[in-house]
């Protein structure tokens, strides 16, 4: 394997960073992008080099191909780290990267592009015997076509954009006046949205988990999963909290769970880090999407397996051998991750400015991935998250009382934080008991 010799890291913020750390330690050098706005940003700061790119708004900066194939190029870059977010899972950009002789840190365009397509990705989910939602063949032609399967199926029926994901392109239907509506509105948001009017049904699950497995893999067909993590807990599609393992997980559904998610990778010669997301209803679990990209969440899989995820997918890149065997991965106590963001934790909306006065927590057990500093302005152009508070203890529940202490810790003023939303989860029982489901966190308010 030729490891690289330097990364451009395409990104901002807390993962430009995370990024930065494993190149460090892997011995690589760094090159930071920022735009005008992002000069003073920790990411700059910390990497070897780094370029302006553009203007504050994203499409000028972080989005801008033609910059960052430029960036590269002075820099003598010979990989890319996209992140997530940004050019992550776009497989034109991976292409461009592949036309210029720039490693691409992630999976190949073809694995991008089928995965971003939630038809053809669920047709090749079912070839790999990975368990799907009743639902239709492929793409529904017309509200009459509807009709017929949600009537085969029965309602509740969910109407999803191909194009979509994350949650944008879907309605609920929950009887057959509202579906031909449903299906031609939901069309049509699907056209402005994506440029792609391409709908498909499955039968509406009511009150499931989300539970998504990660994924390593190699360019030696050499797959693994690394267990799973719980992300009911999330508002409007945006994840709050994220745990691992899942509190209801037996070593038998984890397995299941575990073999079809590689199962899905293998299916499609899938290679560097991904994860598989399933909706959980009872012991019963559903491909729901496959993210294509290192997610935000990706540390509180590093806590209890002890692996660096973002290593392992840079070496994965250069063509090295997966480090680990199945068998080789084990999970070790319990990890919790609060995503703090610059909200108003009353109705999470982004609160930006200075932060006037900023003290990060510490101790035993503690984590946390940040780029903001004090004094720091939190920017309105780009995401509001203000660090990742990661916390690691030998049970459930003591990872709760010890994020419970480390939120009392996290000093942040000038800016409004989801903080006191976390205060208030760790006083509600249901949430104590792990009685939860997606609905959770709109039924706690
Ligand atoms: C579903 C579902 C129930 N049944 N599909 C939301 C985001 C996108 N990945 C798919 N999503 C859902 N698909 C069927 N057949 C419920 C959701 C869903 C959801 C999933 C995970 C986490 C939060 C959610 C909130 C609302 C709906």
């Amino acid at each position: 394997m030729q490891m690289f010799n330097k990364i451009l890291v395409a990104n901002r913020g807390e993962i430009a960073l995370r990024i930065i750390r494993s190149c460090k330690e892997l011995g690589i050098k760094t090159v930071a992008v920022h735009s005008d706005v992002d000069a003073e940003a920790l990411h700059v700061k910390l990497a070897d080099e780094s370029v302006c790119i553009g203007p504050a708004s994203p499409k000028d900066s972080y989005l801008n191909v033609t910059s960052l194939m430029s960036a590269a190029e002075v820099t003598d870059a010979d990989a890319i780290h996209p992140g997530y977010g940004f050019l992550a899972e776009n497989a034109a950009f991976r292409e461009v990267c592949d036309n210029c002789g720039i490693k691409f840190i992630g999976p190949r365009a073809e694995n991008i592009r089928l995965m971003g397509n939630k038809i053809k990705a669920r047709e090749v989910m079912v070839k790999a015997g990975v368990p799907v939602l009743p639902g239709s063949d492929g793409a529904v032609k017309d509200e009459k076509e509807a009709a017929k399967i949600a009537k085969k199926i029965g309602f509740p029926v969910i109407l999803k954009a191909s194009a979509g994901g994350g949650g944008k392109g879907m309605k609920v239907v929950h009887n057959p006046t509202s579906l031909g509506n449903a299906f031609l509105t939901t069309q049509a948001e699907s056209m402005a949205a994506f440029g792609d009017g391409e709908l498909y049904i499955e039968k509406f699950c009511l009150k499931p988990r989300h539970v998504e497995i990660q994924i390593l893999a190699d360019m030696h067909g050499n797959v693994i999963h690394l267990g799973e993590r719980e992300c009911s807990i999330q508002r409007r599609h945006q994840k709050l909290l994220e745990e691992a393992p899942c509190p209801v997980m037996t070593p038998e559904l984890r397995k299941r769970m575990g073999d079809a998610a590689v199962a899905a990778a293998e299916a499609v010669n899938y290679s560097n880090v991904g994860t598989v997301e399933f909706l959980l209803d009872g012991d019963e679990f559903y491909f729901m999407e496959m993210n294509t990209r290192v997610q935000v969440e990706h540390p509180i899989t590093e806590m209890i397996t002890g692996i660096d995820i973002v290593k392992e997918q840079i070496i994965s890149a250069a063509g090295g051998k997966l480090r680990f065997k199945q068998e080789d991965i084990v999970l070790r106590g319990h990890a919790i991750e609060c995503r703090i963001n610059a909200e108003d934790p009353a109705n999470f909306l982004p609160s930006p400015g200075k932060i006037t006065y900023y003290h990060a927590p510490g101790g035993l057990g503690v984590r946390v991935d940040s780029a903001v500093y004090d004094q720091y302005v939190i920017l309105p152009y780009y995401d509001s998250l203000i660090g990742k508070v990661i916390v690691h203890a030998e049970t459930r529940q003591e990872a709760i009382e010890r994020m419970n202490r480390t939120l009392d810790e996290y000093i942040i003023e000038g800016v409004k934080t989801t903080i006191p939303f976390f205060k208030k989860l760790f006083s509600n029982r249901d949430f104590l008991s792990a009685n939860i489901d997606t609905n959770f966190v709109e039924r706690m308010s």
